[in-house]
């Protein structure tokens, strides 16, 4: 059985991390394997949006820490080189909205991932754990860097200092994530975003998620002059012709992504 389902469904990716008797802990095949059904997403223009979620009780517990202790380990170096740092590259750089389904606990490098989707929801069993203090590690996978802006440094201090275990509704409450479900909905309202996604301006995501990673270093001077250059490229999309068009026609948009 393959470490990663996909599946593409009217323009919806979804991907599956699937180690589940091992809390979907990533090992390098995972990894690589991430990596690679990122790569085809980006390539790819039926797809329209990537839904990321887990198979089993937790969406990832991070380094698989048995694969440290086993025959011929991955060095650290690798590890964040080859691994969680392309991974995190390829989720901020996708040209498309990655929204992550959050089905379980989220610790170390499977709490980060998550975090650095465009959209995060959960569901209310869902936890979230900066677990790496507990084995005396940094938070890495760009959580030093995003948990901050989400939630303030303070909070990220603590969380990072303490391993402290959050639950959805606090996660949600503080910041961190956009919106938690009712186990029952989880599956079905996590999936409608996507739908719903799928069916709008892409490329105006992709700008826009251009302009938000700018906006996390750049001063307001240099974020307006980005704008100004993005809104540029925007205006000459298919679907910005498209959706005044069907503003001044009063009909639905008909979005194609380009
Ligand atoms: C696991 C794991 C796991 C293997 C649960 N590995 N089996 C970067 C730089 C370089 C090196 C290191 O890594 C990194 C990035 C990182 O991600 S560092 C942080 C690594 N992750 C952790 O430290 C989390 C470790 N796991 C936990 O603290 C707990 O398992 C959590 C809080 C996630 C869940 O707790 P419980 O709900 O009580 O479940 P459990 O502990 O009973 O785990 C269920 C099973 O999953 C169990 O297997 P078993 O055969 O006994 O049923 C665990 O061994 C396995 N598992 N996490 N990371």
């Amino acid at each position: 059985m393959s470490s990663i389902l996909f599946e593409c469904n009217h323009g919806v990716a979804k991907i599956t991390l699937n180690r589940p008797e091992k809390y979907n802990s990533f090992n390098r095949d995972m990894a690589l394997l991430l990596q690679k059904k990122l790569n085809d997403c980006a390539a790819d223009k039926n797809v329209r949006v990537v839904y990321l979620t887990g198979n089993g009780r937790a969406f990832c517990a991070g380094q698989d820490l048995c694969e440290l202790l086993g025959e011929d380990p991955p060095g650290f170096e690798v590890i964040l080189a080859e691994h969680y740092n392309p991974i995190i590259k390829k989720i901020r750089n996708l040209p498309k909205p990655v929204v992550c389904a959050v089905n379980g606990v989220a610790a170390g490098a499977g709490a980060n991932i998550a975090l650095a989707c465009d959209i995060v929801v959960a569901t209310e069993k869902a936890s979230f754990i900066q677990a790496f203090s507990k084995i005396g590690l940094i938070p890495d996978c760009g959580g030093t860097f995003m948990l901050p802006r989400l939630i303030g440094i303070q909070k990220a201090s603590a969380l990072m200092m303490l391993g402290d275990k959050v639950n959805a509704t606090e996660a949600e409450r503080i910041g961190m994530i956009y919106k938690v479900f009712s186990t029952e909905t989880f599956a079905e309202e996590s999936m409608q975003i996507a739908v719903t996604l799928s069916t709008m301006a892409t490329r105006a995501f992709a700008y826009t998620k251009e302009a938000l990673n700018a906006s996390l270093t750049n001063s307001l001077e240099q974020q307006l002059q980005k704008e100004d250059e993005i809104q540029y490229k925007a205006g000459h999309t298919l679907d910005y012709s498209e959706g005044i068009a069907a503003f001044v026609e009063k009909r639905e948009p008909v979005f194609k992504g380009e």
